[in-house]
This record gives C-alpha cells, sequence and structure tokens, in this order.
C-alpha cells in the first residue's frame, strides 16, 4: 500500500533488488500517477517483471480484503496516507478515514489472511505522533504522544490498533517511527524539496522568490532509501517490536536553507518571503528521534549524511530546472 509515494518506490526497489515478488495497490485517478514506478521499472528493469499493480483504495474495505486474500503475501507494508501535515488541518475527516480507518483495514485483512498462513504487517508511523513540544527532545519509544495535527491524531489510532492487534489476535505487526526522510522523490510541497527545487531554479534564472512559512522549526532529517532498510529489518526481527527510526540530529529550517542556497552560492535571505499561508494552526517546534533500539535491535544506523542528502537533492532538482530553461529556450527560438 502507498507503492507510488517516496517510500513506496525507495521500497520497492529494495524488495525487488532482494528477489521479492512485489504487489502495489494503486489508487484509480483521471490521469496515471505512477511517475515514481515507472522510473523504477527504467532503473531496474530486469526486476520489473516481478513488480504487478492492482487498483485498490485504503479506504475500500472490500478492495483491501480482497487484494489481501487473492495475493496472499508474507509481509504488507502499509505505507499509504494523506500524509501533508499542514493539509490535513484543510481535511481532518479524510485523513482520519485514510490514514486511521484505512490502517485498521489493512490489519483486519491481515487478521484474516493470518488465519490460512503467518502474514507480517508493517505500519508506517510517525514522528509527528510525539508533537515536538519544548522538554520532550530526543524522542524515543517511550515518550508520551501528543499529537498536534489531525494526521497526527490519526496516526496515533493507526499506531494502536497495530498494537492491539499484535496483542488481541496474535498478528505480526509492528511499527516503525519514522522521522523525516527526504530524497530527490520527495512530494515537491514538502518543506525540503521545495527548498531544492527553488533553490536550483533560482540559480537557473527560472524563479525570484520562495514563500515559507515557519522556518524556526526543527526536524531530524535522514535520506528516505537508508530508512526504507529499517522497514524491512523490522518485518526480519524475531518479534514485531516498535521502533524509531531517525539520525539523532536536529536541524531548522534556516539550517537546510543555508545548506542548499549555500551550495548554490546564494543568500537565501535575498529571495525567501514569509507568508502566514504555510503557517500551521499548531506547529510540531522540534523533532529529534533517539535510534537507540534500531540500532541495538537491527543493526540500523543512517548511512547518509544532511550534507549528503542535501547534495543529491540539489543534484537531482538541478537537472530538472536545467531542462526546464532549455525547453523554455527552445519554445521562443520555435
Ligand atoms: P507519500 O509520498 O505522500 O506517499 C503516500 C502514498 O499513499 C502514495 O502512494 C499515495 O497514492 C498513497 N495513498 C494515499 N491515499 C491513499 C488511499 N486512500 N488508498 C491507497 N493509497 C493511498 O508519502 P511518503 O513520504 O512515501 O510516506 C510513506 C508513509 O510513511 C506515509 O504513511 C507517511 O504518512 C509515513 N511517514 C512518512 C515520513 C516521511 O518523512 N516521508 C515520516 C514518517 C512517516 P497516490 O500516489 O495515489 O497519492
Ligand atoms: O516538510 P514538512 O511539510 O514535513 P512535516 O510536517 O514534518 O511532515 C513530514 O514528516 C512527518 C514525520 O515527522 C511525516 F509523518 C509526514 O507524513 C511528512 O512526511 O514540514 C516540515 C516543517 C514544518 O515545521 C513546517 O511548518 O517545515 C515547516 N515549513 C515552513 N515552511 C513548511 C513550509 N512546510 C511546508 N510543507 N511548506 C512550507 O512552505
Amino acid at each position: 500500500m502507498g507503492i507510488t509515494g517516496q517510500d513506496g518506490y525507495y521500497l520497492s526497489r529494495l524488495l525487488l533488488q532482494k528477489g521479492y515478488e512485489v504487489h502495489g495497490i494503486v489508487r484509480r485517478s483521471s490521469v496515471m500517477n505512477r511517475v515514481r514506478i515507472d522510473q523504477l521499472k527504467q532503473e531496474i528493469p530486469e526486476h520489473a517483471n516481478r513488480l504487478t499493480m492492482h487498483y485498490g483504495d485504503l479506504t475500500d474495505n472490500a478492495s483491501i480484503l480482497n487484494r489481501v486474500l487473492e495475493l496472499e503475501p508474507d509481509e504488507i507494508y502499509n505505507l499509504a496516507a494523506q500524509s501533508h501535515v499542514r493539509v490535513s488541518f484543510d481535511m481532518p475527516m479524510y485523513t482520519q478515514q485514510v490514514n486511521a480507518d484505512g490502517a485498521l483495514n489493512v490489519l483486519e485483512a491481515a487478521r484474516m489472511l493470518n488465519r490460512r498462513k503467518t502474514v507480517k504487517v508493517y505500519q508506517a508511523s510517525t514522528s509527528e505522533m510525539f508533537g515536538g513540544l519544548p522538554g520532550t527532545v530526543p524522542q524515543s519509544e517511550a515518550t508520551l504522544f501528543h499529537p498536534r495535527s489531525p494526521y497526527g491524531c490519526a496516526k496515533v489510532a493507526a499506531f494502536h490498533h497495530t498494537v492491539h492487534y499484535r496483542e488481541s489476535h496474535d498478528l505480526f505487526s509492528a511499527n516503525g517511527i519514522l522521522f523525516n526522510h527526504e530524497s530527490p522523490l520527495r512530494g515537491e510541497n514538502f518543506v525540503t524539496r521545495k527548498i531544492t527545487l527553488a533553490a536550483t531554479r533560482i540559480a537557473e534564472g527560472l524563479q525570484s522568490v520562495l514563500k515559507l512559512g515557519n522556518t524556526k522549526a526543527q526536524r531530524d532529517w535522514g535520506y528516505a532509501g537508508d530508512y526504507v532498510e529499517a522497514m524491512w529489518l523490522i518485518l526480519q526481527h524475531d518479534t514485531p517490536e516498535d521502533i524509531v527510526i531517525a539520525t539523532g540530529v536536529m536541524r531548522s529550517i534556516e539550517d537546510f536553507l543555508d545548506a542548499a542556497f549555500g551550495a548554490m552560492e546564494l543568500n537565501w535571505q535575498d529571495y525567501v518571503q514569509i507568508d502566514p499561508d504555510y503557517f500551521r494552526p499548531t506547529e510540531v517546534h522540534q523533532l529529534c528521534g533517539d535510534p537507540t533500539k534500531a540500532r541495538d535491535l537491527l543493526g540500523w544506523r543512517p548511512k547518509t549524511s544532511f550534507e549528503e542528502l542535501v547534495r543529491i537533492m540539489l543534484e537531482h532538482d538541478r537537472e530538472l530546472a536545467r531542462r526546464e530553461k532549455w525547453i523554455g529556450e527552445m519554445a521562443t527560438k520555435s
């Protein structure tokens, strides 16, 4: 579930490279929304025949139940969500339906299948459940939840359902509590990607202003490619466990701006405008994870540094900006 998203791309690539047969659930939409999947098939054509898509929607219980019972997977990764925190304030009910009720649909389908054969379920839980209030940093598995958005509230519900199915139905269901992880395939309206797209477009003369909300917020940013390995390791562990996945280092949006604009030899203060539209009714101020359990139990450590993450995102987006500029120049010539 969630195969067309950022993490869906990286996890599918990892599983295919490990020899898995991968089945993804995709939503029907009026335009095909499979850009990342198409990219994956082009990058590893030798594995593409083990990748299959099926229509389904997390909010449609029958579609999830039918797919799970038909396909009989050994492992289910529920990455599907309305994943934008700011948007969840505009669509609280929908966010609850997808992120909480949808997760329950997955667990219920897994419970049915588990009567026939053993199945393991990974639930994409999040640092947003902690709420990032001052005095709660760093956050670990023992930190109390205090969600500050409809997104966070729905994810807390899904977290508890996942624990409950493990305890009451003997299902192997586990939560990865992942802190922010980014990549060149990050959605364009998350802050890191918004910044790398803007910095590179400004460097190419395609943009002059970047409008942002709260640049003082702090996050623990890692690389999505490293984090999907942790998802897989969580399901390979002997027992189902809820585990924080993070780097343990916290930086502000301004630190990210310094790194990205600095690499383009630009000063972000010359381009950034603060726009109240991008502020949230309640902000999550500080997220910084304690990944001790992940290291001790799974042997997992992040491999990609913050500097390397910013570099690969900029390299990708600079190429996009150059292509956009070239197309613009060709259009004016013709
Ligand atoms: P993403 O890029 O927004 O991908 C979300 C995926 O969920 C997409 O494939 C989307 O399909 C699918 N989806 C949304 N609503 C659906 C529905 N009703 N039925 C079926 N599929 C649906 O998110 P991501 O960054 O890869 O994150 C993956 C998961 O990890 C999410 O659950 C997110 O909440 C959680 N998480 C992310 C982070 C992070 O920093 N990235 C950190 C902690 C937890 P469409 O392509 O059709 O929209
Ligand atoms: O990039 P963001 O939108 O990510 P956020 O809210 O931390 O959520 C992401 O990480 C969570 C894990 O902690 C996931 F569960 C969730 O699915 C998602 O992947 O915002 C990061 C920070 C916020 O404090 C926000 O207020 O950046 C601040 N920000 C400032 N200006 C902005 C902007 N965020 C966005 N999206 N756009 C802005 O213009």
